[in-house]
This record gives C-alpha cells, structure tokens and sequence, in this order.
C-alpha cells in the first residue's frame, strides 16, 4: 500500500488537539505528516506539542516546516532583547511550559526545532508556513514571505503550477482558506477553534480540538470557505 501524505496547519502548542488527531490517522512508516511551522507559542502546551512530535517521528515520515514562532524561539538564545520580544508575542506561553527557565528546554526540543526546514514539495504540491511570490521558483522564495507574509488570499498560483499548502493566516472560522492553487489550513487552534489536518491524496480534512472532540472527516471541498 502506497503510503498517505497529510499537512496540518498551526498546533500552538494544542498538544491534546494534536494527540487526537494522529490517534486518529494511524499513521505508519509509509505515511509522510509534513507539519506546517508554529508547533510553539500562544497555546496552552508548546513543552507536550513538541513531546508529541518528537514521539510520532518514530512511526512515520515527519517534515517539520520553520514558522515564525519556531524562528522567534530559536532567536530567543541568541539575546536578552530577543527572548522579551519573543515573550510578547506568544512565547509567554511557551515558557509557561518550561515553567520560565530556558535551562528546562531539553535539548532535544531545541534540536527538533533547528531540524526544520523552509519548504517541502512533491511532484503536485509546495508545503511552506507562510506565504511566497508566485512567480519566483521555490528555492529562490525570500525567508521574510515564507516565514512572515499574511495571505490576502488573492494570491496567483504559484508558476510551478503546484497546489501551494500553507498556514500562518489565521482563519477565524475555524475552516481551511481554499482559492485557485491554494488551501490555508491555519484554524487557529489556540482560540478554540479545530486544529486541522488535510490528506493530500483524498482532500479529507481532519479536524479535533483542545477538548479532546473529534470532528469527522470532511470533504475539503465542502468545508472550506473560499474567496
Ligand atoms: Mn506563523
């Protein structure tokens, strides 16, 4: 059996979220979960969000995409005035479950982050956290559009002619942003809403939130809101 491919959007550190949701793919060595970027910050358990994935690499092909928040925390070693910065914007929460002592993130979680990578692709599709210039080729996008860049969800295909999976927009609606060459699948976890996953191959959308509820699975077709 040839193995399955999902994306999920910004965890936010929604550990329960995160845990229902891979409970419920089952997920395998032939299965690739490319993770979007924003694992950390903002929700209530960056500390177990980490834990989570570090544990799901043993059972499948894990991608871990660089977002913002990812970069922020990273940067947060390097300088005193970096890791304020960092605490206003969500990293507050972050070391909530570190309870505040840099010492107490292991280096394990430190490493997982460095790991990450600016994009991923297949033959069909582009993973990246934030957004990018749909002209220039992928290796020649600049950090700041696809670790920065809000969407305004008029964005043209991109020229590879690739299907484009991103988060980072937060859709208040708790569904996917879905237009022409394009699926935003930040759901803005954190707040409430359903943390969501998409199955490249099928357009499933899977969804759980902090509750522990799981939502089944969707057409992305039918969930989705559109511009
Ligand atoms: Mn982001």
């Amino acid at each position: 059996m040839a193995g399955r491919t999902f994306a999920i959007g910004d965890i936010h550190g929604c550990r329960i979220a995160l845990d229902v949701l891979c409970d419920s793919l089952g997920l395998t060595g032939q299965d690739t979960f490319v993770v979007l970027g924003d694992v950390v910050d903002r929700g209530p358990d960056t500390r177990g969000a980490i834990d989570s994935l570090l544990e799901l690499q043993k059972s499948c092909r894990l991608i871990l995409l660089l977002g913002n928040h990812e970069e922020m925390m990273l940067d947060a070693y390097v300088s005193k005035v970096n890791f304020h910065r960092w605490l206003m914007v969500g990293g507050r929460e972050a070391m909530d479950s570190y309870e505040m002592r840099m010492e107490n993130i292991p280096d394990s979680h430190r490493a997982f982050l460095k790991s990450a990578v600016d994009y991923y692709q297949t033959e069909t599709e582009i993973y990246i956290h934030a957004n990018l210039e749909p002209e220039v080729p992928l290796e020649k996008q600049k950090p700041r559009w696809l670790r920065w860049e809000h969407l305004t969800g008029m964005e043209y295909p991109h020229e590879s002619g690739k299907r484009v999976l991103c988060g980072h927009t937060q859709q208040k609606s708790g569904r996917p942003l879905v237009w022409d060459g394009w699926v935003c699948l930040d759901t803005g976890a954190y707040r409430g809403n359903p943390l969501t996953c998409l199955e490249i191959e099928t357009d499933l959308v899977y969804q759980a939130d902090e509750n522990g509820k799981l939502y089944s699975a969707r057409p992305l077709q039918e969930i989705a809101s559109r511009r």
